[in-house]
């Protein structure tokens, strides 16, 4: 027995672990897993998923080496065998019908690896496709759009200071089973605790009294999808009663002013159910408070209006003076700056549209929402071809069920995953890289929107397993396949220099991008501190020295939201007796994997509608009913519970279930399968981001 000093990538809180390995018969095994207490992060913080980190990587359905799918079943390849036969079919797929005939889709799990970080996205560059999706589309996208149009950098986001602050401000966020998001908060339920000690207050605007709002010192329901009156009229408030004091550095706000100047708190009312004096004294306390931070999450990004909600949590924190001051939203200083060194792009809108909607791309990518029409729409451009690394869109993205049909009738799919998934199933040949445990990991992307300043090199716990790859290798050896089969080469110079990064590991690349930036830390010191090295809380006086727009400053109203603000105006508002879905997350659940893990799903059934009991009785059903559900684009079948934890009018479905498609071959228990709430979820609703609406879709129970 040995103890190890490992990670968790199994959400953002990037907790710290100490593993207690065992040998076994051919190689070893986790035994143990405890939170790492000298994790200057993390604290000693873990949660019953990264218990269950060993679980991946024992698992007996993980895939180990690739497959091809012959029929209904799975035949085993050889690495190059397999390789050689992707590179063939997307050369060929690239080469003959154009680089938008391959689709790519990044599922969430790429940016928690290094390897996708470092390796991942420049293959999937390489291919110049327009049709590049990934799960962004389906999640922080409006964050994204706002940073940049605000602070000309699309993950320029400003970080809760939850550690000083004393008014949290959080909707449609539920970090007591996220354990936070675009916020990496490990031990919130601590950091919460200490929040209380000095004296703090949070308040929580959700449809749901969810964990966090149970713990809240204050929870309010609102209608879901209509956050943004709340948000408008809190600034409407705000401007009114003279409470603002906006930095030196904004440009505009006499327009935001003008913007909001009749979204009065008793108009908000009416479209939310938020009570109109509640939204005034919530202004007044966030105007008043010593340190105050107004938090967003998914709840207000897949919504209709995510990008209005976003901005408008954003110009909150601005016109208080919480942006960029101790105990409001600041700015991090990771060690290794991967928005000052140019790793991750400004952003750029509407470069180029969708084939068939004509919907912009952001960032290079279009929203996945639009994915199946380019699969099934004839023509110059369709898409043939697919390659998914790390996703699971027909249970992730709305109408899955449609995007499930559209995937079996591709020429080509090749799948970069550890599991044969709900989509996967029907790749023709899977690709499977190691997994966290046998691998080093460098947090390119966590560290730059944690609430506190640290850096942290995890070498691999555990040897590779016996002929694997770790994803680095898979796409390095993809790129330099798929290019040597390809008509249209890069310039000869332009490949040399490509292909000798791709050569490079990623922890090459880390020692380098540590030695060569302002790094606070070297390679050899986290070496010696797997533990992490504290860099210190974050620290205010960074705006507007940090801002990357063009001017310098900030342009407090970008034209996209005041039209959208328009739309948002003559949008009827609910309709009495309408129901409205909306999803949830459980502490136990990571997204739509870790479902055939026992740790994980013993225990009570978690996957059941809930619906108020007032909703129940006008419809004359009973608590534990099998219900329909249905809306535009489709139908489920689900058990019903009844619970006043839902506001009246509103329906909750956890997302990431329905596993009914592919699960005996997942080894998914029957109990856990539930239904998809992405069969109810409509593509053809979307913020004006091209970020899904997932929620709030309009429902019929019966
Ligand atoms: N209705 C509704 N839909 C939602 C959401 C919602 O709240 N409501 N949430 C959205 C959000 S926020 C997200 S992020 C998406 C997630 O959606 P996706 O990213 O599409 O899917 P995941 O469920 O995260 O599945 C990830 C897959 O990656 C594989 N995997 C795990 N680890 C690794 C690894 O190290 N390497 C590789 N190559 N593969 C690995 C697993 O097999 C798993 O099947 O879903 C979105 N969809
Ligand atoms: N245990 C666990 N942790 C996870 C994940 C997981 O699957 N399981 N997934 C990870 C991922 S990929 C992400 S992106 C993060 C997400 O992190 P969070 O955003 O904290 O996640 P959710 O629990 O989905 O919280 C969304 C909340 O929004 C509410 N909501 C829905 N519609 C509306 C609305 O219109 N208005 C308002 N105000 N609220 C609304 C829902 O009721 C819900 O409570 O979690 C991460 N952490
Ligand atoms: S909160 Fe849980 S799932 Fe998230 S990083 Fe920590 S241990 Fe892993
Ligand atoms: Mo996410």
């Amino acid at each position: 027995m040995e103890t190890r000093t490992g990670v968790c990538n199994l959400c953002e809180a990037t907790c710290g672990l100490l593993l207690t390995i065992e040998p076994t018969a051919d190689g070893e095994r986790v035994s143990g897993v405890r939170g790492n207490p000298d994790d200057p992060l993390s604290r000693g913080h873990i949660c019953p998923k990264g218990v269950a980190i060993g679980d991946v990587h024992a698992d007996p359905d993980r895939l180990r080496r690739p497959v091809r799918r012959v029929g209904d079943t799975w035949v085993e390849l050889g690495w190059d065998e397999a390789l050689d036969l992707v590179a063939d079919r997307l050369a060929a797929t690239v080469n003959e019908h154009g680089e938008d005939a391959l689709a790519i889709y990044l599922g969430n799990p790429n940016v928690h690896s290094l390897g996708s970080m470092t390796h991942g996205v420049a293959l999937a560059q390489s291919f110049r496709t327009r049709n590049k999706f990934s799960a962004t589309s389906v999640d922080q996208l409006p964050h994204q759009l706002v940073g940049y149009l605000l602070y000309g950098h699309q993950l320029l986001l400003p970080v809760p200071d939850i550690d000083r602050t004393s008014y949290f401000l959080v909707l449609g966020a539920n970090p007591m089973a996220s354990n936070g998001s675009l916020m990496t908060v490990p031990d919130f339920p601590g950091r919460l605790r200490e929040l209380h000690a000095r004296g703090g207050r949070m308040v929580v605007l959700d449809p749901r009294r969810t964990e966090t709002a149970k713990v809240a010192d204050e929870h309010h329901f609102v209608r879901p999808g209509t956050d943004a009156w709340v948000l408008l009229a809190l600034l409407q408030v705000l401007f009114a009663e003279g409470l603002t004091r906006p930095p030196a550095y904004a440009d505009g706000l006499d327009d935001v002013e003008r913007l909001v100047a009749d979204v009065t708190p008793e108009l908000a009312e009416q479209a939310s159910g938020v009570p109109a004096g509640e939204i005034r004294r919530i202004a007044r306390e966030l105007a008043a408070a010593d340190g105050a931070a107004a938090y967003g999450r998914i709840g207000v990004s897949t919504q209709e209006f995510g990008t209005v909600c976003q901005w408008a949590v954003q110009m909150i924190n601005l016109v208080t003076g919480n942006l960029d001051r101790e105990g409001g939203v600041l700015l991090t200083e990771p060690a290794i700056d991967a928005i000052g060194r140019g790793l991750i792009g400004r952003g750029h809108l509407d470069r180029y549209r969708s084939r068939v909607r004509q919907a912009p791309e952001f960032g290079g990518e279009l929203p996945v929402s639009v994915l199946r029409e380019e699969i099934e729409t004839p023509g110059e451009g369709q898409v043939r071809a697919l390659l998914t690394v790390a996703g699971n869109p027909v249970l992730s993205t709305p109408d899955g069920a449609a995007l499930d049909r559209a995937i079996q009738g591709l020429d080509f799919y090749v799948a970069v995953d550890i599991y044969v998934n709900e989509t996967t199933q029907h790749a023709d040949v899977i690709l499977p890289p190691t997994t966290l445990l046998e691998r080093d990991h460098y947090d390119l992307v966590f560290h730059l929107l944690a609430v506190r300043n640290t850096a942290r090199f995890t070498p691999a716990v555990l040897a590779k397993g016996r002929d694997q790859r770790h994803d680095w290798e898979i796409f390095r050896d993809l790129y330099l396949r798929v290019t040597r089969r390809r008509r249209r080469k890069p310039p000869l110079k332009r490949r040399l220099v490509a292909e000798a990064r791709m050569r490079m590991s990623p922890t090459f690349l880390i020692g380098m991008l540590l030695r060569t930036g302002r790094s606070q830390t070297t390679l050899t010191e986290l070496r010696r501190h797997p533990e992490g090295v504290d860099l210190g809380p974050l620290r205010a006086g960074q705006l507007p020295g940090r801002l990357r727009t063009r001017t310098g400053r900030i342009d407090a109203l970008p034209a996209i939201v005041a039209e959208d603000v328009a739309r948002l105006r003559e949008r009827a508002l609910p309709r009495d007796g309408e129901l409205l879905l909306i999803g949830r997350r459980h502490q136990r659940d990571c997204n739509s994997w870790m479902h055939n893990t026992d740790r994980l799903t013993r225990g009570k059934a978690r996957h059941q509608l809930l619906m108020h009991p007032a909703d129940l009785a006008s419809r004359g059903l009973s608590d534990s009913a099998v219900v329909t559900v249905r809306s535009r684009v489709g139908e489920v079948r689900v058990e019903v519970r009844a619970t006043d934890d839902v506001m009246p009018g509103v329906v909750s479905l956890p997302h990431g279930y329905g596993h009914g498609r592919a699960g005996a071959r997942l080894g998914v228990a029957a109990g856990v399968a539930g239904v998809s709430i992405n069969d109810l979820t409509d593509p053809e609703r979307l913020d004006v981001s091209g970020n899904a609406a997932l929620s709030g879709v309009p429902v019929t129970v019966s």
